[in-house]
């Protein structure tokens, strides 16, 4: 295969996955343990197959296609001090979510090993290919669920208990998927595979345009987290109960959601409440109860938590509870694998390749959180705009990105021990 059928490679991945998911706005619906992301993980391993790569499933349901041509297993590699270079990203989406957010990381991972093998490289470390399940979080509210099962960063316990917006708890999707929930949990013969770990990305702002750049190398990510809040109320005829005797559960919520956004305003973050439940939900009935979930994130950690301290204080008013359902600290990438990458990727300046911080979150965040030399790449998106079907890579920047990490794959399994 050449390098050029490499990038032909790439748009017939893209055109076979388009159809995966996609909904009528014209955006996906890609939810863990569902029917899509059972179609999402039978297109990873056709793929996989395709190219004759090992298909390891791990205790999470993450899927890893090694490439090691030996001598011995990816474990006696391993072993031997070779460790592996693992490339890839997620499938998921938030609802209506973009086509590139995740998918574009993972298509281009399997192009970047078509691209290697079109030059005849022949790997001295074994290389993944990987698929992370549940990035966003969209069905049971906790994101880089699979990465973060994966490192012991959440509690299998916890894991097994989280329940989808229909009561489904995260046990009974995993066993209804065909396997074992008491099997979920930290993967310690997983992780000691992984020597480092490159995902790309679509970029979800417009640094990228700004700068005129197609590629970009990560510094870091910002801490973000997200928060439960719930309202009591008193359900009541929207009608016949005066506003004296009300105790109304969306007041509280629409308190939080004004605060939330001037204290981010005030300290310098971003805060969103995206996702709201009401009960009992009757255009005529007062709310009995209001569960709104916020996210919150920023350069400042300290102000990030400061801000919902502040948040956690004002809604005591309105007797609500509030709950932490996930926090990242502040991720900073492997700075040596960064201008490694940046090197590699011919950078005399600020500007061929840019380096740039994020505030998304992603599995290389956990990762790098567990210890193991993580860096990003990010493909331009010329609308700056993500989680929104107008999600856009060109099909010129795709291509620069796969040549992008193929490049720095070459590089990283040149590596001898
Ligand atoms: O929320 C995030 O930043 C990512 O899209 N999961
Ligand atoms: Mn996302
Ligand atoms: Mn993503």
């Amino acid at each position: 295969m050449s390098t050029a059928a490499s990038l032909a490679s790439f748009d017939r991945m893209w055109a076979d996955l388009g159809p995966v998911g996609r909904v009528a706005s014209g955006g996906y619906r890609r939810f863990v343990w569902t029917r899509e992301d059972a179609a999402l993980r039978e297109w990873f391993a056709g793929e996989a197959a395709a190219r004759g790569l090992d298909l390891v499933e791990d205790r999470v349901g993450n899927q890893w296609a090694w490439w090691w041509d030996g001598p011995g297993t990816v474990d006696d590699a391993v072993r031997a001090g070779h460790t592996g270079v693992a490339i890839g990203s997620h499938l998921d989406s938030v609802p209506d979510g973009g086509a590139f957010d995740g998918p574009l990381g993972v298509v281009s991972s399997f192009a970047a090993v078509d691209a290697l093998r079109a030059s005849g490289v022949v790997p001295g470390r074994p290389i993944a290919v990987t698929h992370f399940i549940d990035e966003e979080g969209a069905r049971f509210g906790i994101a880089c669920a699979g990465s973060r099962v994966l490192t012991g960063a959440l509690d299998a316990d916890r894991a097994r208990a989280l329940t989808d917006g229909d009561g489904v708890t995260y046990a009974d999707a995993f066993a209804a998927a065909g396997r074992d929930p008491q099997a979920l949990g930290r993967d310690e013969e997983t992780l000691a595979r992984v020597g480092c770990f490159v995902e790309l990305h679509v970029e979800q702002g417009r640094a990228l345009v700004d700068l005129g750049a197609p590629v970009a190398v990560a510094s870091d990510i910002w801490p973000h987290g997200r928060w439960r809040f719930d309202f009591p109320g008193e359900a009541n005829h929207a009608g016949t109960t005066r506003l004296e005797d009300r105790k109304d559960a969306m007041l509280g919520y629409a308190d939080l959601v004004l605060a939330a956004r001037a204290g981010a305003a005030e300290r310098g973050c971003v805060a969103t409440v995206g996702k709201v439940a009401v009960t009992p939900g009757g255009i005529n009935a007062i709310p009995s109860h209001v569960t709104g979930w916020l996210d919150t994130r920023g350069t400042d950690e300290g102000q990030v938590r400061a801000l919902v301290d502040d948040l956690e204080t004002r809604v005591q008013q309105h007797g609500a509870t509030v709950t932490r359902e996930s926090w990242t600290p502040t991720t900073r990438f492997d700075t040596d694998l960064a201008d490694r990458l940046r090197r590699v990727l011919g950078s005399t300046d600020e500007l061929s390749v840019p380096v740039l911080g994020t505030g998304a979150g992603h599995d290389a965040g956990i990762l790098s959180g567990a210890g193991i030399p993580t860096a990003m790449l990010f493909v331009r998106n010329p609308t700056g705009i993500s989680h929104n079907p107008v999600e856009h890579a060109e099909t010129q920047d795709c291509h620069a990105g796969v040549e992008a990490l193929a490049a720095c794959l070459t590089d990283l399994v040149a590596d001898q021990p």
